[in-house]
């Protein structure tokens, strides 16, 4: 925000300049400074026509730039400049005190190049928020998906179309702001859609509407890489919608009746039968499909969550905790990762009437099964931020412990490191 706003000033100052250049040059060409804009008008000819388009192009400029700029920045930033933060080599030998020293900023946007101490095998690795030199896994892009993507028909009233109706199909992503590389990662991945502005709850969509990108490039990559449980029938209504509007169905009234139909029935309005679970996703099933660790960690990325008591006066203080919540539609789902993140004992927790959860408090689960899937198949964006300081404040407690107690006593300096690396 600072950035924009210093560049948005020094692009004013710039533009303001120039229009006084132009002003005064106006003036001595007559050599006859300091006269009224009036009377300026009436000697040089074109003169009120000049200052007119000066004062035109710098509001327009000002608004594309307002518009644009952000855009333009991150997506230079996709590019993969490393950052100063990133070049700097750590100089702290401390394995916990090293991983949160690399992320001194609390923008997450496109910082590269973290060393991160790996608590099971005792090395320290580097990883990255997002790399743009290689395509992130489809299989990541199918868990984001399946957590915060959406396909569906919206129907608008239209006066300009014959049937009154006009109907498109369109696939989204919704992530919180601050996750907004993912959505442009997702968006440079497809080369299609565009990303809005942050609605009332912070949130940031990219959206698809155009049928030639529905059709060429977003409905042949679900076609191979399936979404699973309900998500699925919401995904071959939507493969059917797309077949009927390229058909120009949706041009003649028994289409737009049987469109309707369709798009009543997908998302909150299905109806899902007892039980329901797409062939793909039955282990018995010839045309089984296992679920991917990489789809794990997208759909992690999208509905997991990390956090951390640090509450002072809390005798839970230092706490980690992991879960990942979900509608108890995606119960097949969820007991599928299970085995997969190493947690094949854990029973899904119901939470709320509607919701399951996957939950660990367990700080040794943590540390011997939790980090390392993740650091094997990584996480993206805010999530992998919030890992990382996990980790860091992990490392803190683990080497904090005395070896001859095995007991951790918190002392005021050591709560005090610990906020210090969660709140940064
Ligand atoms: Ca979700």
């Amino acid at each position: 925000m600072t950035l924009r706003v210093v560049s948005f000033v020094a692009s004013f100052v710039f533009h303001s300049y120039i229009f006084l250049v132009t002003f005064c040059v106006l003036q001595f060409s007559v050599q006859l400074p300091h006269l009224p804009y009036e009377v300026l008008c009436e000697l040089v000819p074109g003169f009120k026509l000049t200052c007119a388009m000066s004062f035109f192009s710098l509001i327009v400029w000002v608004a594309l730039y307002w518009q644009i700029a952000p855009i333009l920045w991150e997506l230079a930033s996709l590019e993969g400049r490393p950052t100063q933060q990133a070049r700097q080599p750590t100089k702290k030998p401390n394995p916990a005190r090293a991983s949160a020293a690399s992320y001194s900023g609390r923008s997450l946007s496109f910082r590269r190049g973290f060393p991160v101490r790996s608590l099971s095998s005792n090395s320290t690795t580097h990883v990255n928020v997002h790399d743009s030199t290689e395509d992130p896994n489809p299989l990541f892009i199918l868990g984001i998906t399946e957590a915060e993507g959406c396909f569906d028909i919206p129907i608008m009233n239209s006066k300009t179309i014959k049937t009154g109706f006009s109907i498109v199909c369109r696939f989204r992503v919704s992530l919180n702001h601050k996750d907004s590389c993912l959505l442009y990662m997702l968006k440079v991945y497809f080369k299609c859609g565009n990303i809005g502005k942050v609605d009332k709850k912070g949130c940031l969509t990219w959206e698809v509407k155009d049928l030639k990108s529905i059709h060429s490039k977003i409905t042949p990559f679900f076609l191979r890489n399936r979404v699973r449980d309900t998500m699925y029938l919401d995904f071959l209504s939507f493969v059917k919608g797309v077949e009927m509007v390229a058909n120009k169905q949706h041009l003649t009234a028994e289409g737009v009746y049987s469109l309707r139909a369709i798009a009543q029935a997908m998302n909150t309005g299905r109806e899902t039968p007892e039980g329901y679970r797409p062939e793909h996703t039955v282990p018995s099933s010839s045309n089984y499909i296992p679920l991917d660790p990489n789809d794990n960690s997208g759909f992690v990325t999208g509905d997991g969550c990390f956090s951390l008591i640090v509450k002072n006066d809390s005798p839970h203080f230092g706490r980690a905790y992991f879960a990942i919540d979900q509608a108890t539609t995606n119960r097949p789902l969820l007991e599928s990762m299970l085995p997969l993140l190493g947690l094949p004992g854990q029973t899904l927790r119901p939470n709320g009437p509607d919701n399951l959860r996957i939950s660990t408090q367990n700080r040794a689960t943590i540390i011997e099964v939790i980090l390392p899937f993740f650091e094997k198949y990584p996480l993206y964006g805010a999530k992998r931020i919030a890992l990382m300081k996990l980790t860091a404040v992990l490392g803190l407690i683990e080497s904090s412990i005395p070896k001859d107690s095995k007991q951790l006593r918190w002392t005021p300096e050591l709560k005090a490191k610990v906020k210090a690396i969660w709140s940064d």
